[in-house]
């Protein structure tokens, strides 16, 4: 397969076979037989690793998409504070600024600059996301990003002095036309920042669930530095982050003067020693997803014999990999719980075990409950400490496959 982005070679890495859409929740007399193949190659050129196909994004992201970033107490706190210590900074100074987020889904993050009057525009496609940012005052453009929306969004507004997205760009198949868009839209002394699961987590934690439709790329600091090279773009500065299971915080400009911080250095050599820029890495990685979903499967297998109990924690769009990839049914898991009143009632996609309310779980506690939102894991079992007897225990498989009680 060639590249989607330089064209270059690249190598089967993963092969998950058929998968329906990951955010496919759906009331089960109103499942969709959608299916395409789930599989990962690596460019051996720009350090690109990617899926090979995707569901059209009109599929992915519509009207009913059911993923809120409000629902997380730790992501709103996040946000809250890129607007405080990196947005807000950046624009202190300019007349009138203007600042642009690219899927900007319920506007927990653009809520932090309406409320220091800041003018600002989500741009998302998902009407759901977009009707509870209008709820919260923050404005809105119903679009996916691309360089035609761009030219729409500066003759409508200007330019933007920051541009900001939040696990977004990974989502996105089409990179030269995205960051055409960006260059189209930002100020010539703007700045973009993003932020994304990072590829160096991935592979360290084995967390391949982080790979599903949406996720068409998981970014490494390598990879950036060669798509900024080709699009005359200058990376500046990474950070690290702990949200998502790992990212990665990415600064980029349109002023190749820009000074470059020395975080992109150590980042670089960092993922050298890591092997992120050979193919044996991630052949190795392939063969320890296997081993993985081979040890979760006799798990849960286990435990069915011994008549326990054992329910998911966590509606997440990783769960429908791990669901399908297992072969698991509502027979090896009873239900899974999740906060999102537009999820409870529907069943998994592909696997059909049925979504209930947290409540419902509280009620109803099983034996085990297997942690699918395993990167919101302090807030869960902070809060799920005082509502759960000490009985119940959890099954955690990253990075290792493990079983262990709270409180
Ligand atoms: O990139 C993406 C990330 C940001 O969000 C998207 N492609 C889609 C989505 O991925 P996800 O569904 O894997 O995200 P989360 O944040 O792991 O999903 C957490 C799920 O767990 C949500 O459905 C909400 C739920 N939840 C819960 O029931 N109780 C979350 C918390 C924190 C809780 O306490
Ligand atoms: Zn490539």
């Amino acid at each position: 397969m060639k590249c989607k982005f330089c064209a270059g070679r690249c190598s089967l890495v993963n092969d998950f076979g058929d998968m329906p859409i990951a955010n496919g929740f759906a009331r089960l007399e109103m499942l969709d037989s959608y299916r395409f193949r789930l599989r990962t190659f690596f460019c051996e050129e720009c350090k690109l690793f990617q899926l090979s196909e995707q569901p059209s994004p009109e599929r992915m992201f519509n009207k009913n998409y059911p993923f809120f970033t409000g629902q997380s107490k730790k992501m709103t706190e996040h946000f809250e504070d890129l607007a405080r210590n990196k947005i807000l900074p950046l624009v202190k100074n300019k007349q009138n600024p203007f600042v642009v987020e690219i899927g900007s889904n319920d506007g927990t993050l653009l809520e932090n600059l309406k409320s220091h009057k800041i003018r600002h525009l989500g741009v998302d496609p998902s009407e759901s996301v977009n009707l509870r940012a209008k709820s919260r005052g923050v404005s809105y453009f119903q679009s996916f990003f691309n360089l035609q929306s761009s030219v729409d969004i500066v003759k409508k507004y200007g330019q933007a002095d920051v541009i900001v997205a939040a696990n977004v760009i990974c989502h996105v198949s089409d990179l030269e036309d995205l960051f055409k868009g960006v260059s189209n839209l930002l100020h010539s002394d703007g700045v973009f920042i993003f932020e994304e699961p990072y590829l160096g987590d991935v592979i360290e934690k084995v967390s391949f669930d982080q790979i599903y439709d949406e996720h068409y790329y998981i970014f490494s600091v390598m990879s950036i530095l060669n798509i900024c090279k080709k699009m005359g773009l200058s990376l500046y500065n990474v950070e690290r982050l702990d949200t998502h299971g790992g990212s990665m915080r990415f600064f980029i400009s349109k002023d190749l003067s820009k000074l470059v911080e020395s975080n992109v250095q150590k980042e670089y050599e960092r993922e050298l020693t890591l092997g992120l820029d050979k193919f044996e890495t991630f052949s190795y990685f392939e063969k320890k997803c296997v081993k993985k979903r081979d040890a979760i499967v006799s798990l849960l297998e286990d435990l069915n014999s011994k008549d326990f109990t054992v329910a998911g924690y966590g509606a997440t769009s990783k769960s429908t990999t791990i669901l399908n990839f297992c072969n698991l049914s509502k027979h090896e898991i009873q239900y899974i719980c999740d906060s999102t009143p537009q999820k409870v009632g529907c069943v998994t996609p592909g696997s059909n075990i049925p979504v209930v309310s947290t409540e419902f779980m509280r009620q109803n506690p099983p034996d085990y409950l297997i942690l699918f939102a395993w990167n919101h894991e302090a807030e869960i079992f902070s809060k799920e400490n005082r509502h759960l007897s000490k009985e119940v225990k959890w099954i955690k498989f990253i990075p290792n496959l493990e079983v262990i009680q709270i409180g």
